[in-house]
């Protein structure tokens, strides 16, 4: 099979083989000042370079074009200072930060977003929104003082330049002593690259929405699901499957078949290293500055203690292994003193590939590197007991029958699509409802007979203690939302004065994604009023996981009584969950919303909050 499905042109001789996961070189990275095409210097030591840090309040920043090499092809990435990731910033609250943001690009317009710092509308990156971009050979001035603290990053808001590498650090110290102490401390940004030029990417995805699915079920798995579950109860999975037009393996569109995974811009082979000496408390700032990848994390033989969660503190929280949605960032204390050196491992959520370094008390150690955990199969109960959407189904949404009982069931899959039409059910209907306590979803009547929508959720739930998809029951203790709680009370403490719910919606061999079923393009602002405190309510109405990213103010998730839980600047959305936060609406302007899957973005899973008086 061809692994070119992104047309002709340059990148088609550069497009990766699909069917081996891509470890990378070990002497990747940028190679800067070693001339085009070039592998660089701090190759021939076999160690990743360190990532440059910037600290105090005034930077130069310039967004080029450098070439990089992490599967044996040179290709162009789009970096900041002539590296990839781009510098660690380095901050202080309560400072007054000057960023000059050149744009050396050749013909293409950039931005740089500061993701979940609090600023005016006007600084915050988003072309359209905020500015209208950085032209070519033009530089913007970025000034806001900074109000908070903790473990940030940024990265490009225009087309695909993040994907293709604008993306780095921020670390703001506190004026206050942070609540826990630490000795030593390193970023952990992780991310993933292609070969591909990543516009070509996305019309791979557009026409071929499942090219990285590799693994659909077979015969063999048929055969031993009737001798496990019963003819009649697997001819209906299938069957509902089929009408889904997914296959129980579909994670994720993007996986290891065309992603090589990156620690701190160092592919596996590489082993990106960071030192400690025994008995140090090691305080690792985790980013996943990922386009497309949800990577699960653990370093086998510590345990880690997460202390803060989207730069926000939370009470702390001792785990073996937690999951890391894009844009997340999660700040964990390790006490390393047993070996000399433990393998930091982050797999993809697909389980096609990982991440990985090493934390050493010298570079060149090497630890084990764990297997890839089995595959994750997509169960019914995933999806909310998913029920059909209009696609092919001859319009009106069709819920499935057998509800009951079904929560946490796991295997329980006798179900049957039963024609009973919902059609119709008004958006007027939900302030007040109740809180996925038991009646049946519903939903927004733009989705009805909408052809971007390919399926319902019909009993979603807040799901907040699920470690989530291939993490439930693995043997190891894994991070939940449930499990963190910021350590401060509700910072606003107002109860929310009204409610606005949206729905993820999607089609998956459309590759199509939206609020409501409708695109950033079709629909209309959602209007916030300065200062009140409200409640937005997320339903996924998708078998995927979002991620989704509220610019300008906080999101403050609500546990599922619907008080105050946990903030955070980007909420995840698995599939068949409904999760609620507060806003704030303390920053007038307009504002971004939307999924951090880069190309469920462009594709139009997005909306304009606008903050007015
Ligand atoms: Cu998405």
């Amino acid at each position: 099979m061809s692994s070119d499905s992104s047309g002709p042109g340059p990148d088609a001789a550069f497009a990766p083989s699909r069917r081996r996961f891509v470890t990378g070189l070990a002497v990747g990275g940028v190679a800067a000042g070693m001339g085009l095409w070039r592998l660089p210097a701090f190759a021939a030591s076999g160690g990743a370079a360190a990532t440059q840090m910037l600290t105090g309040t005034q930077f130069d920043l310039s967004i080029g074009t450098s070439p990089v090499n992490f599967t044996g092809r040179a290709r162009p990435a789009i970096t900041v200072n002539g590296t990839l990731p781009a510098p660690i910033l380095r901050w202080r609250e309560g400072d007054t930060i000057t960023l000059r943001v050149a744009n050396r690009l050749r013909g293409a317009n950039s931005s740089i977003h500061w993701h979940g710092i609090l600023l005016p509308a006007n600084m915050d990156g988003v072309p359209g929104l905020s500015f209208d971009g950085i032209a070519p050979g033009e530089t913007y001035t970025y000034k806001f003082n900074l109000q908070q603290s903790g473990t940030y990053w940024y990265h490009s808001h225009s087309m695909f330049q993040e994907q293709a590498g604008l993306y780095g650090a921020i670390i703001v110290d506190p004026i206050e002593p942070a609540p826990y102490r630490f000795d030593r401390e390193h970023v952990v940004l992780l991310s993933d690259w292609t070969d591909l030029d990543p516009a070509a990417l996305f019309r791979r995805m557009k026409k071929m929405p499942d090219h990285d699915n590799l693994h659909k079920r077979t015969v063999g798995d048929f055969a031993r699901d009737v001798s496990r579950d019963g003819l009649s109860a697997t001819l209906q999975d299938r069957k509902m499957w089929g009408e889904m037009r997914m296959t129980p393996t579909d994670i994720s569109d993007i996986n290891g078949h065309t992603y090589t995974f990156l620690m701190n811009g160092t592919a596996p082979a590489g082993n990106w290293t960071g030192l400690f000496r025994s008995g140090e408390k090691v305080l690792l700032r985790f980013i996943n500055g990922s386009a497309m990848t949800y990577f699960d994390v653990r370093i086998p033989g510590l345990k880690m203690t997460v202390v803060a969660a989207d730069g926000q503190y939370i009470h702390p929280v001792t785990v073996d292994e937690f999951r890391i949605a894009v844009a997340e960032t999660f700040d964990v204390i390790v006490e390393p003193s047993s070996q000399d050196a433990y393998t930091i491992f982050a797999q993809d959520m697909g389980r096609t590939g990982y991440a990985r370094g090493t934390l050493a008390v010298r570079q060149g150690l090497q630890p084990p590197v764990p297997m890839l955990d089995p595959r994750p199969i997509l169960t019914m109960d995933d999806m909310g007991h998913g029920g059909m959407g209009n696609g092919g189904m001859g319009g009106g949404a069709h819920d499935m029958s057998a509800m009951k009982g079904m929560e946490g069931g796991g295997a329980t899959m006798a179900m049957a699509p039963q024609a009973q039409e919902h059609a119709g059910h008004d958006m007027a209907a939900m302030p007040g409802m109740d809180h996925g306590a038991g009646g049946m979803q519903q939903h927004p009547a733009s989705e009805t007979g909408n052809p971007l929508v390919d399926m319902q959720t019909m009993a979603p739930a807040p799901k907040l203690d699920d470690p989530g998809i291939g993490l439930r029951d693995n043997g190891r203790k894994v991070l939940t939302y449930a499990a963190m709680k910021s350590l401060f009370a509700d910072p606003d403490g107002r109860d929310p004065s009204r409610e606005v719910e949206l729905h993820l919606t999607g089609h998956m061999e459309k590759f199509a994604w939206s609020f409501n079923g409708q695109k950033f393009m079709d629909a209309q602002p959602l209007r916030l009023n300065y200062g009140e405190r409200m409640r937005i309510v997320l339903v996924n109405d998708t078998m995927m996981t979002h991620p989704i990213h509220l610019h300008g103010m906080w999101s403050d998730v609500e546990d599922e009584h619907g008080e105050f839980h946990l903030r955070k600047h980007t909420v995840d959305m698995p599939p068949g969950t409904k999760r609620s936060f507060r806003v704030r609406a303390d920053a007038l302007g307009r504002w971004a919303f939307h999924c951090h899957l880069l190309y469920h973005m462009e594709a139009g899973m997005m909306r304009e909050v606008r903050v007015e008086e």
